[in-house]
């Protein structure tokens, strides 16, 4: 991708102690030990789990494609210093016996669950768009325009492989975040930006963790249905914490070590898009992305009311969700305040109080966020 500066090499086989001579990791004593080198940053391992063995040793789900994850983070520097990558191999034996539970994926399909790996090593969490296809049991024969759209980051693996479709394997989502993250000097002569604020019905209250998405308006002209293919999204409150902790109960005080504590984040969002015209919309996160398939920065995600609707020019509490204005947006530029006021949202305070004793009910305190991620595979036919 001409847009994104990130490269891979392959530094040599796993070593170290606790790792056998020859690098292969087989067992949960050879697993911790490169766990503990990429804990300590020295290592960012690749294990290719030829017969499904070692995960199953780890008491992981045989229908668990891969993992993978940072390691050691440099707060600092804002960087990943190590990563880690588990790969399932009892997909590629050869052998499809449900019975055993050892499944089979196609070495197309198997290359996207390398790739969603290799995005997470990276530092991508996961991405929805074209949820319907998901909602509507599309297994292994989804329709393209809807595929060309659907991200490699995508929580679950159901659909046909991209290039059986003729795609490319990364979708406008997965180029777009990528060279966000991790920018070439082409990335701001070839992307603009649409942001804004997700509000309750006050216009006031953040909300955080509404999925946004941007999606290119159709060209007449065209066959293809670019408001299907070419869309980018991202959760408001992304770089606020999911988790900013509570010294109530003892045993979360600090929170989750991950996100920005700055308030005026908390409903803020952001998306990398190609110079074009687009809408922009609001919706909830699947309530089955929980865990290691969670989207965005809340685990379980928020399930709010109002949540479906469409940004125009002169948003309201009581605006049509299905009313739309279209965005210009040119590579380099940055559109602002893009805003969202969700419509009838239940009220923030009731009579007795004032925005000066609010009461604001804890986000998930006791949950730890496990920072390896699993992309279980579901309904692949
Ligand atoms: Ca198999
Ligand atoms: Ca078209
Ligand atoms: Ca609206
Ligand atoms: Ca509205
Ligand atoms: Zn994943």
């Amino acid at each position: 991708m001409p847009t994104t500066s990130i490269t891979y090499s392959y530094a040599g086989q796993i070593s170290g102690a606790g790792i056998p001579s020859n690098g292969d990791v087989k067992t949960i004593q050879d697993f911790n030990a490169a766990l503990g080198l990429c804990n300590g940053g020295t290592q960012s391992p690749v294990i290719f789990d030829a017969d499904g063995s070692l995960l199953r040793a780890l008491g992981l789900s045989p229908l668990i494609i891969g993992f993978s994850g940072t390691c050691k983070l440099d707060y600092q520097a804002g960087h990943i210093v190590s990563a880690l990558v588990f790969l399932n191999g009892e997909f590629q034996d050869g052998v499809n016996d449900p019975t055993t539970s050892n499944y089979e994926l196609t070495a197309d399909q198997f290359d996207e669950a390398i790739t969603h790996e290799m995005g997470h090593f990276s530092g991508l969490g996961h991405s929805q768009i074209n949820l319907d296809l998901f909602k509507s049991g599309f297994a292994g024969n989804c329709p393209v325009d809807e595929l060309a759209g659907l991200p490699i980051m995508f929580p679950v693996e159901f659909c046909q492989s991209r290039k059986s479709a003729g795609l490319p394997i990364l979708a406008p989502d997965d180029v777009a975040w990528i060279s966000k993250l991790c920018p070439h000097a082409t990335f701001a002569s070839n992307y603009g930006t649409i942001s804004g604020f997700v509000f309750f019905s006050d216009g006031i209250t953040h909300v955080q963790g509404l999925n946004v998405i941007a999606r290119q308006v159709d060209d007449p002209s065209t066959p293809q249905d670019e408001s299907k293919r070419v869309a980018v999204s991202v959760v408001s409150g992304f770089e606020f914490t999911g988790n900013p902790g509570q010294a109530i109960t003892g045993d979360n005080t600090g929170g989750s070590q991950y996100g920005s504590r700055n308030p005026a984040l908390i409903g803020y969002y952001e998306i990398p898009v190609t110079s074009g015209t687009y809408t922009v919309q609001t919706e909830n996160v699947d309530s089955s992305f929980v865990g290691g398939s969670s989207v965005g920065p809340l685990d379980p995600p928020a399930i709010t009311y109002g949540a479906y609707e469409y940004w125009h020019q002169y948003e309201s509490a009581f605006d049509n969700p299905a009313q739309k204005d279209a965005l210009t947006v040119q590579a380099g530029q940055k559109l602002s305040n893009i805003n969202f006021i969700l419509n009838q949202t239940p009220p923030r305070f009731d009579q007795f109080e004032d925005g000066e004793v609010r009461l604001e009910s804890p986000p998930t305190p006791f949950l730890l966020r496990d920072p390896r991620e699993l992309w279980p595979l579901v309904r692949l036919s």
